[in-house]
């Protein structure tokens, strides 16, 4: 091959909310800007890229409709959380002259198969293709996670006054605990909230995607801002002293972001998901001293039980000083685009 750059189609379907346009979103930034690939994001509905993305990095990236993808002799096709490429797509694909490397992008998980699963190739039944299975995950057997190499300086020029300015937050008060709260809608908010104005310090939380006006109650201030952009958010959960979060890309910043975090898993049918908060909070949360009520916590969010604040709250030291040790742990391993781009050139015996 010569050294054109590696042409790249990553197909994404959106399901619901906003986890895959965002992962497939972030991975087509790092692949076009730090290893120079030409990306095309081939995606069914772009709507959520007007406020995920900002105007420059939009202009930036080529951003076509799914269902009218054409074959253009992609070296790198990569099919986003078992979404297929059109049928025609995949009938061109077949009959290519040049080398071709067909991924697919899999949801992010703590389960210990998922290390075995990583790298696996899978012939199609007829055509003449290979379909490689790339697992997102924490440790080094997977394929990592995904953090730009910009992500340490725009961290280190963060500046709390500034955003909280931008974002009209108001002036931080004493002994203020600053929260984020991203979650879905059957999170067990109401219990939280009456905790939080029943708290002895005050509580600021910042609740973004929310159009609601700000409100009061006892110590707490809530205060929702419209849905930022990715860039934004990180700075949003650099900002907070603890951060919700949901799904799996917020999941993931807010581990980059080294402070007190609690997920909120995506629900799946016959409670598949609590297997796989399970498993996150083993490798997350060792077993020790203080871990109890943090465990009871998360799982209390995830089973709109009755969370425990005052509990958790005590041991928000512990999970501040294990969400860096986390951090440090994770930093060990390749990120997720140098993996990817590894295992691509690998197939593509490209060095
Ligand atoms: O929106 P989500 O619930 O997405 C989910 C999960 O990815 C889940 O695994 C998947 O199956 C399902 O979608 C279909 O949560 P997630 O993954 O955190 O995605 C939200 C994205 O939105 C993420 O890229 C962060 C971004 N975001 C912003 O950029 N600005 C914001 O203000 C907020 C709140 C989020």
């Amino acid at each position: 091959m010569s050294t054109r750059p590696i042409r790249c189609d990553i197909f994404c379907t959106v399901i619901d909310n906003f986890g895959d346009v965002g992962v497939c979103w972030r991975l087509a930034q790092e692949l076009a800007t730090e290893f120079g690939w030409q990306v095309r994001l081939l995606i069914d509905d772009a709507s959520a890229l007007e406020w995920l993305a900002s105007p420059s990095q939009r202009a930036a990236l080529s951003v076509s409709d799914f269902h009218r993808a054409e074959y253009e002799n992609a070296d790198v096709v990569i099919e986003a959380f078992a979404c297929e490429v059109p049928q025609a797509f995949l009938a061109a694909m077949a009959v290519r002259e040049m080398p071709l490397v067909w991924l697919n992008l899999e949801y992010l998980s703590a389960e210990s198969w998922v290390t075995t699963s990583h790298g696996l190739a899978s012939k199609h039944p007829r055509l003449l293709l290979i379909k490689y299975f790339f697992f997102p995950g924490f440790d080094a057997k997977s394929g990592g996670l995904i953090r730009e190499r910009d992500y340490d300086t725009r961290r280190l020029d963060f500046d709390a006054t500034v955003f909280r300015k931008r974002c009209g937050l108001p002036v931080a008060m004493q002994n203020e605990t600053v929260i984020s709260l991203f979650s879905y809608a059957n999170a067990p908010r109401d219990t939280l909230y009456a905790a939080w104005a029943a708290s002895a310090t005050p509580i600021l939380a910042i609740l973004p995607g929310n159009k609601d006006a700000p409100w009061q109650r006892g110590n707490l201030r809530v205060h929702p801002l419209p849905f930022l952009s990715q860039r934004e958010y990180d700075e949003l959960l650099w900002l907070c002293d603890l951060n919700f979060v949901r799904g799996e890309d917020s999941f993931v910043r807010a581990q980059w972001a080294e402070n007190a975090m609690v997920w909120q898993i995506y629900p799946q049918e016959n409670d598949a998901h609590l297997v796989k908060l399970e498993s996150f909070l083993d490798y997350y949360l060792p077993v020790g001293a203080g871990d109890t009520p943090l465990r009871d916590f998360y799982r209390a969010w995830n089973t709109q039980g009755i969370p425990d604040w005052q509990a958790f709250a005590k041991q928000l030291p512990l999970i501040n000083s294990q969400a860096k040790h986390w951090a440090d742990t994770l930093r060990q391993h390749p990120d997720l685009a140098t993996n990817l781009v590894d295992f691509c050139l690998t197939q593509l015996k490209i060095d």
